[in-house]
């Protein structure tokens, strides 16, 4: 299929893809050595390894051509002004932005490419699309092309996630500055200590107007695209999500003496609950519960468990389905509570709503993966996320596209998460194609992406 970027990029155009995919495949490493763990990959929101990395990629923005700024709750932001539509080649500051990107953080022993593929891949599309004016680059389109490094997508400090995106969506809730990390530190102290003002993080708002939409590379973090023997895939919704901290409480008694009778163990019930989330949501299609963290306390090996502490990320792909199974899982922990003579509290930490994809988005991201295809190929493959993403904070305010990556047997957050450097040549083709669909647009068309 006789490609926009054929026509736009010059004869090496695709040795210039392929050189694109080996800077990111070698940059994804670069990024992988600045963790704040012995070993494995730990990057969480407003630590030093944060800073470290915003520093590292606002060179890497720069060196693309882009002016970059770290935004008022520390995601990190390159922007392509665009060219003017009345006097060429001068320059319109004022043009909305198409914003391009994904994560920096990461969950703890994380893989390479979880968020990080899609920044990097977002980075070398500006650097392929780009044109001259005077002594500047900027975006061929009349609107700007901003490429944002999220933050927090995983929630891995504080527990809740997307603080980035929702920051930059204008969602932020105030409740949220109490939030602690395992150290005691709330969000409040760590924004001071990471040189931000908590009274400032408003600034990093974005208005819907001056968005023309948001579109995200990312590794699938799912088997599909690997049993299928693609490459690609247009996304076409976004897993709803809602996460609870636990406590379940009994009575912390002696290992030996206390008769089974008169034990109220929360460990057993706590394992109970966890089982009983496996079972209800197995019997779901499309709703996922999974319990990551699960504490006992005193933690002697001589003390009955006298309280745990557990999580659970709970997903749909409605939101309706999600609630009514929360609602079966929160009556069965009752039930269990009951006959063991526990207590039990939950909190939940965050909740976002299923995001069904622009159209016009998932149109562009389809017509990029057909010029990456041969004549005559199948449709791409059209996947429902059920990881989440920066693009549910996003959705609150403009129009919101993802275009997915095979990764090897859908591994993700672990070590061995995997993507082959000839799919990421394939993703940035598809990337830039369905960029320079958009710049084909017209502006009424735009307009309609983030309604
Ligand atoms: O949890 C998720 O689905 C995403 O990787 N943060
Ligand atoms: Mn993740
Ligand atoms: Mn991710």
């Amino acid at each position: 299929m006789s490609a926009l970027l054929d026509r736009f990029l010059d004869d090496a155009g695709l040795d210039r893809v392929t050189a694109a995919a080996r800077r990111v495949m070698t940059r994804c490493e670069e990024l992988a050595r600045i963790s704040g763990a012995e070993s494995g990959i730990e990057r969480v929101y407003l630590s030093p390894e944060h800073a470290r990395a915003n520093r590292l990629v606002a060179e890497w923005m720069r060196e693309a051509g882009m002016t970059t700024w770290q935004d008022a709750a520390g995601n990190q932001v390159g922007r392509l002004e665009a060219r003017s539509v009345t006097a060429d080649p001068h320059v319109d500051r004022d043009a909305p932005a198409l914003l391009l990107g994904s994560h920096l953080d990461t969950v703890p022993d994380a893989g390479r490419y979880d968020g990080i593929v899609g920044v990097l891949m977002a980075i070398e599309t500006v650097r392929l699309l780009r044109v001259r004016a005077g002594d500047s680059w900027i975006s061929p389109f009349a609107f700007a092309i901003e490429v944002i490094a999220f933050s927090d997508e995983e929630g891995t400090r504080f527990g809740t996630a997307l603080l980035g995106s929702a920051a930059v969506a204008g969602t932020w809730d105030p409740e949220w500055w109490t939030l602690t990390d395992a150290g005691g530190t709330t969000l409040r102290q760590a924004f001071l200590e990471f040189g931000l003002d908590p009274g400032r993080v408003g600034e990093a708002g974005r208005r819907p107007e001056e968005l023309v939409g948001y579109l995200e590379a990312h590794i699938e973090q799912g088997p599909e695209l690997d049993q299928r023997g693609e490459a690609l895939a247009v996304v076409s919704s976004i897993a709803s999500a809602r996460r609870f901290q636990f406590v379940m409480e009994g009575e912390a008694r002696h290992a030996g003496g206390t008769p089974y009778a008169s034990r109220h163990d929360a460990l057993l019930g706590a394992s109970e609950a966890a089982l009983a989330v496996e079972r209800i949501c197995m019997a779901e299609h499309h709703v996922v519960g999974t319990v990551g963290r699960f504490e006992a306390f005193p933690g002697a090996v001589n003390v009955i468990p006298g309280e745990v502490r557990f999580s659970l990320d709970l997903r749909g792909e409605f939101d309706e389905r999600r609630d009514e199974v929360w609602n079966r899982i929160a009556e069965d922990l009752g039930a269990i509570a009951w006959r063991r003579g526990l207590r039990w509290q939950a909190r939940e930490v965050h909740r976002a709503a299923a995001v069904t994809c622009a159209p016009l988005l998932q149109d562009v991201v389809r017509e990029g993966i057909l010029t990456t295809l041969p004549n005559g190929a199948d449709e791409p493959a059209v996947i429902f996320s059920r990881a989440g993403h920066d693009g549910m904070a996003m959705a609150a305010i403009t129009g919101v596209g993802m275009l997915f990556l095979r990764n090897a047997h859908g591994i993700s957050h672990h070590p061995d998460e995997h993507v082959e450097g000839a799919d990421v040549a394939r993703g940035i083709r598809a990337l830039a194609e369905a960029v320079l669909q958009l710049g084909s647009e017209s502006r009424t068309t735009l307009e309609r992406i983030r309604r």
